[in-house]
């Protein structure tokens, strides 16, 4: 299996400067000696600072995030068709809506999406106005047309595709909805009295009885606010580092994931470089596991 590494750094999905810096970050840190010769890199553009303006309220700098992901639909369509497998790192989590439709394109699939928030809103129900909090939502067809028809018309998504891990602050607008919908949720809580391999095994059953192929989407606010000053939102009682590992290591030692993407890493608000060596870690665990490399009960 041939890797595609893929840089967003894109930041206007939310408002504070840095987070576009994340994947220039892990590079410096050596995520080249990490990744499999013969992996394609692509790195997706984003528009000047000049371009950007400010002047939808509740849907802020939206032709800043169009633009990257719209190209990044397209490269996520043409890796997966081409039998690659995109390790996506970001950029803030916007760009997800680029990854979902291009996931689209090429057929079902179900979404394990670990994270503090539910990345749910709308325009309407946005109290920020932030795209970052609305890319599933996006993809399942709510919300503002520019946004729902990146990559065409139809949903990318159902609701019971989607399995949420870690999930902790949540809006009115999006608690409304996950009842709605019936969407699964698997809190920290449960992740810590059942056990990783547990809820694990029990997201991995619930997505393959309805598809035969899943993505993974880590949010690095999924980890406790305490293990990740350098992330924009970050959120108390969340994941441990060893418990954010576990979980990569089932999804990637999976034969049905088909990408997998790391967000939300500002180098800027970092202190010491804690959250870009925690974020490094974290990738060194995707890519032994999924290369087997990792010893028997090892998680790096
Ligand atoms: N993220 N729910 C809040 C909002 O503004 O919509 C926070 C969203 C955070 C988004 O961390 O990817
Ligand atoms: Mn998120
Ligand atoms: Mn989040
Ligand atoms: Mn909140």
């Amino acid at each position: 299996m041939q890797w595609s590494y893929i840089h967003v750094p894109l930041r206007y999905g939310q408002g504070k400067l840095g987070v576009d810096q994340g994947p220039t970050k892990l590079n410096e840190m050596g995520m080249q000696q990490l990744l499999p010769t013969g992996t394609v890199k692509h790195t997706i553009r984003v528009l000047p600072e000049s371009e950007i303006r400010e002047n939808e309220e509740h849907l802020k700098r939206v032709d800043g995030v169009l633009h990257t992901v719209t190209e990044l639909a397209e490269v996520v369509h043409r890796e997966i068709s081409e039998n690659r497998f995109p390790l996506i790192v970001g950029g803030d989590h916007s760009m997800a809506i680029g990854t979902l439709a291009g996931l689209a394109q090429t057929g079902p699939y179900g979404v394990i999406w670990v994270d503090a928030h539910a990345d749910l809103n709308t325009g309407e129900t946005s109290p920020s106005g932030n795209i970052h909090g609305m890319p599933l939502a996006a993809a399942m067809g709510m919300g503002d047309v520019r946004l729902t028809e990146v990559g065409g018309r139809d949903p990318k998504l159902s609701p019971e595709h989607l399995v949420y891990i870690a999930l902790r602050d949540i809006d009115e607008g999006e608690m409304n909805e996950i009842n709605r919908l019936g969407i699964k949720v698997i809190t920290v809580e449960e992740v810590r009295t059942r056990g990783v391999d547990v809820i694990m095994k029990e997201s991995l059953s619930y997505l393959r009885e309805r598809v035969d192929r899943f993505y993974i989407s880590f949010d690095m606010d999924s980890l406790d606010a305490s293990l990740v000053p350098g992330t924009g939102t970050p959120v108390d009682g969340g994941l441990t580092e060893v418990e954010a590992k576990a979980i990569l290591k089932e999804a990637m030692q999976a034969e049905d994931l088909i990408a997998v993407e790391l967000v939300e890493l500002n180098p800027a608000l970092d202190r010491d470089d804690v959250t870009a060596q925690l974020a490094y870690r974290l990738c060194e665990t995707i890519i032994k596991s999924k290369e087997n490399l990792l010893l028997e009960g090892e998680t790096v």
